[in-house]
Parts: structure tokens; C-alpha cells; sequence
């Protein structure tokens, strides 16, 4: 029996030892998990809240930019008097305008007439419209005026390239006929006007006609208007001043004829 006991208080013993080491260890597994969970997830929380906030705005705002971009299209009145209005030469007399159809395309054009400040000429400007703007395609002068000349754009000579004819006046008597052509749309470097110049008679290469009158008159009954543009002639009154006739041949205008005022 004494044996037995002796073996049974052993046995309680390691029984003891081992319920006391497993006692140890476990609050030593347990203290280092939780430190070790404790400080990461604390710190992930801070970090995503701010993220999510401005991403999306930056993305959104560029996207409606593509809906402004402008398409080509004809002038509506208001671009058109947008354009007159802030068209402001230095000028002495004018500005007077004409919306027109001076070229071959169906949008209106604007032809400006005015003398420029110091000027003694008076001048042309035309603004054409490229799909997107008025833009000052041409600029040309006329003849003698110390007044705004009257204007006249349409196709005078029937050759479907319309003409800008600017009747100027100065002084008592001074009276001129500026003409100036619509360049074929296939000619190099693309529609615009050019000065019709006069072939032959006292106007010969030169795009103004008379000095004392100048007036488109059909001399010969064909249907399409002639030129008859007063000469200049030192010694001779102006009332007597020689008058030149000048005829469409269909490119330009060629001197035909003298009439004279006493004839
Ligand atoms: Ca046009
Ligand atoms: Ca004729």
C-alpha cells in the first residue's frame, strides 16, 4: 500500500507541474497577439477615409468639354452684326457696310466702304466667312473722294463672278468708278477679289475709270453694261473732257472708243 500511495502522490504531482506550465505559457501567446493586432488596425482606418473624397471630382469635371467644340456652319445675323460692330478702321468718312453674296458660296459676305483717316482715296474691305469667323479677305482703294462712295456689289458683267463698283466722288465736280473683280474659287491661292483693270484708252491699267464722271451705260443695246469714263485733257474745260468706252470681252475691260462731248 505504501508503495502504491507513494506512486499516486507522483502521479498528483506531474499532474500539478503540467497543469501549472500550461497555466504560463497561455497568457504569453495571448499578450503577444493582441499587441501585435492592436496598433495595424487602428492605423488602417485613418488612412482610407480621406482617399475616396476628391478622386471622383477631378475625373468628372473634363468631361463635358468635348460638347463645346465648335462646328463649322452659315453666319446668322447676329455673328454678322457682331463682326460690323467691331470693325473700327481710322477712318475720315464712312463706315458704311453691305451684307452681300459677292462670291460663290450661299453665305453672305460684308463690304466695307470708307475714306481712311489722311487718305484721299477711298477704300474697300471685304470680310468672308470661313465657317467659323469673318475674316478681311481683301482691301482695296478707290478713286479720288473726300466723301464715302456709293457702293455697288452684284454681277455687273454677267460672267457669274460678281463685281464691287464704288462710285466716288470729291470737290465740286470729281467723280470716279473704282471696279474690282471675284477671282474665279479655282484660281491659286483661293477666292478673293482683284482690281479690274482697263486695257488700252486714257484708264489703260488702271482700275479707276473718269475723272469727271464715270457711269455704266449699255452703248450698244447687247444687254451687259459698257464703261464710259471721262478723260483728263490739260487746256480743255472740263465739260469737254473726252469720254472713253470700255466693253466686257469676257476676262476684261478693252478700250472700243473716243466720243466727244461736241461730236
Ligand atoms: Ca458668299
Ligand atoms: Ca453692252
Amino acid at each position: 500500500m505504501g508503495f502504491n500511495r507513494s506512486r499516486w502522490v507522483l502521479g498528483l504531482t506531474a499532474v500539478a507541474v503540467l497543469v501549472g506550465s500550461c497555466a504560463k505559457s497561455s497568457p504569453q501567446a495571448e499578450s503577444t497577439t493582441t499587441a501585435t493586432l492592436g496598433p495595424s488596425a487602428t492605423a488602417t482606418t485613418p488612412t482610407l477615409s480621406p482617399t475616396p473624397a476628391p478622386t471622383p471630382t477631378k475625373t468628372l469635371s473634363p468631361t463635358p468639354t468635348p460638347s463645346s467644340t465648335p462646328t463649322k456652319h452659315s453666319p446668322t445675323d447676329a455673328e454678322r452684326a457682331a463682326f460690323v460692330a467691331s470693325f473700327h478702321p481710322a477712318a475720315m468718312h464712312g463706315v458704311d457696310n453691305v451684307a452681300v453674296n459677292a462670291d460663290s458660296d450661299s453665305d453672305l459676305e460684308i463690304v466695307f466702304t470708307y475714306v481712311p483717316a489722311g487718305a484721299e482715296d477711298s477704300h474697300v474691305a471685304v470680310a468672308d466667312w470661313d465657317g467659323l469667323a469673318y475674316r478681311i479677305v481683301f482691301e482695296g482703294d478707290g478713286g479720288p473722294a473726300d466723301r464715302n462712295p456709293r457702293v455697288e456689289v452684284r454681277d455687273i458683267f454677267h460672267n457669274s463672278l460678281p463685281k464691287i463698283a464704288l462710285f466716288d466722288f470729291t470737290g465740286a465736280g470729281g467723280a470716279s468708278l473704282a471696279l474690282f473683280t471675284f477671282r474665279s474659287p479655282t484660281a491659286a491661292g483661293g477666292p478673293a477679289y482683284q482690281p479690274l483693270l482697263a486695257s488700252g484708252g486714257c484708264d489703260n491699267a488702271n482700275h479707276v475709270y473718269g475723272v469727271t464722271g464715270a457711269t455704266l451705260v449699255d452703248v450698244d443695246a447687247d444687254g451687259i453694261p459698257e464703261v464710259r469714263a471721262t478723260c483728263e485733257t490739260p487746256g480743255t474745260p472740263e465739260a469737254s473732257y473726252p469720254v472713253d468706252i470700255y466693253k466686257w470681252d469676257g476676262r476684261t475691260l478693252v478700250y472700243i472708243r473716243t466720243e466727244h462731248p461736241a461730236d
